[in-house]
């Protein structure tokens, strides 16, 4: 018969506002982007963290964390509890963190009451997963699962031109352990919604079933710089015009494949962005998501199809590449079980879903049995520092995390 341990809420909500400390933001919010000083303020927390619940802390050549309790039997491998602690440049508190503080919780919560489980329990923080920084998302997570080399990685540049190696060096985390070397058996996520569903339902948990195919593109397109005042409107070749044509038929094609496809452009950058010169150039990105990747393929397809329709008449010129493609994903069976166990056991309301949003789960998926637990945020917000869910939820998520690990823990006894 599983104990009945019960986590601290109070705990994991002071533990969540005194990491929210790194990279605050004065609305509330938080900017700790990825392999900057304030990602390492909190890496230094929570190896100092896990540490006192006796943890050994190993790092791979990416930066994954990874903080391990030791079980009765040394020769299984550990259950993983695992998200990010990077954030968008106005992120909130909970995107990602909830998933590392309320694994931490759950850590605390077995020590606590001196419960020894059959297993290793770990809990890993991976790097980069918001590619907001360093694109693509789920970089080192992707590492990790072969999807993507280390040298990938390195070489991966912000807008800045700061290379990934670079950032991760200056912050003293890029560790010994080849990637992918550290194995665990199985990977459970917890994490915010990130979307509306679970709060219009008044449900309480996600039982999710798989993360949704996710596609990203980078566009430069070249005109002509020239003078606003000089220059005849039939004369000119303005890449700001043409793009931003573009972008209102990235729109139409995601409206077209309603209600599931999501298109997107979140990074425009114009040039020379002088109010009287008709822009030249413009580099902007594409974020394209379906359940379906046969979908995915269509609206790739029609997007192609509309830069040439677009933009050649308009005597522009443009430089298009896909630099992103991560498949939908279907997360484990038994893994799902534990997690409907867990939400069972501790009685709240839930439904199953699929993620909008990309997560580390949806490439461990890939070398591991990994499912994911939801918690709704307020209004479905997120990726804007207004995000917000309740201590409540928040404890809710934790205890079902809990309860999934050790009802997974218990098969192997
Ligand atoms: O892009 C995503 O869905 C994730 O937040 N990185
Ligand atoms: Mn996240
Ligand atoms: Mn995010």
């Amino acid at each position: 018969m599983l104990p009945n341990l019960t986590i601290n809420p109070q705990r994991l909500w002071d533990s969540l506002m005194q990491t929210a400390q790194f990279g605050g933001t004065a609305k509330g919010g938080i900017k700790r982007l990825t392999l900057t000083a304030e990602d390492k303020q909190v890496r230094d927390w929570f190896v100092r963290e896990v540490e006192k619940l006796g943890c050994t802390v190993t790092i791979d050549e990416v930066g994954n964390m990874f903080a391990t309790r030791p079980g009765k039997n040394p020769n299984l491998s550990p259950i993983a509890m695992g998200s990010h602690l990077d954030t968008q440049p106005t992120g909130g508190k909970f995107d990602g963190n909830l998933g590392v503080l309320g694994a931490l919780e759950a850590m605390r919560t077995l020590n606590d009451m001196g419960y020894e489980t059959n297993a290793p329990i770990e809990i890993v923080d991976w790097t980069n997963e918001e590619g907001s920084r360093f694109a693509p998302a789920m970089l080192a997570s992707g590492v990790y699962a072969g999807v993507f080399t280390p040298e990938y990685a390195y070489a991966r540049e912000d807008r800045q031109g700061v290379k990934f190696l670079e950032a991760l060096d200056s912050i003293g985390y890029k560790g010994k352990d080849k990637v992918g070397a550290h194995k665990f058996q199985a990977m459970f996520e917890l994490h915010i919604e990130q979307g509306p569903i679970l709060e219009n339902e008044a449900k309480v948990i996600g039982v999710l079933q798989g993360v949704q195919g996710m596609r990203w593109y980078e566009v430069t397109v070249s005109g002509q710089d020239s003078h606003t005042g000089a220059t005849p409107m039939y004369l000119r070749k303005d890449a700001l015009l043409g793009t931003a044509r573009v972008i209102d038929r990235i729109d139409a094609i995601a409206k077209e494949h309603a209600p599931y496809a999501v298109g997107s452009v979140g990074l425009i950058e114009n040039r020379p962005n002088s109010r009287n010169v008709v822009p030249g150039e413009t580099f902007f990105t594409i974020d394209f998501r379906h359940p379906d990747d046969a979908v995915l393929q269509v609206m790739e397809d029609k997007f192609r199809a509309a830069l040439a329709d677009i933009l050649t008449p308009m005597r522009l010129s443009y430089d298009e590449k896909r630099i992103w493609d991560s498949p939908a994903v279907k997360f484990d069976p038994v893994l799902i079980d534990c997690v409907r166990k867990g939400v069972e056991k501790a009685g709240f309301s839930n439904r199953d879903m699929v993620s909008g949003a990309g997560h580390d789960a949806a490439y461990i998926a890939r070398v591991a049995p990994t499912t994911m637990i939801f918690v709704p945020c307020a209004g479905g917000i997120s990726h804007n520092e207004a995000e917000s869910t309740s201590l409540d939820e928040c404890a809710a998520g934790a205890q079902v995390l809990l309860n999934a690990v050790l009802e997974y823990d218990s098969r192997l006894g």
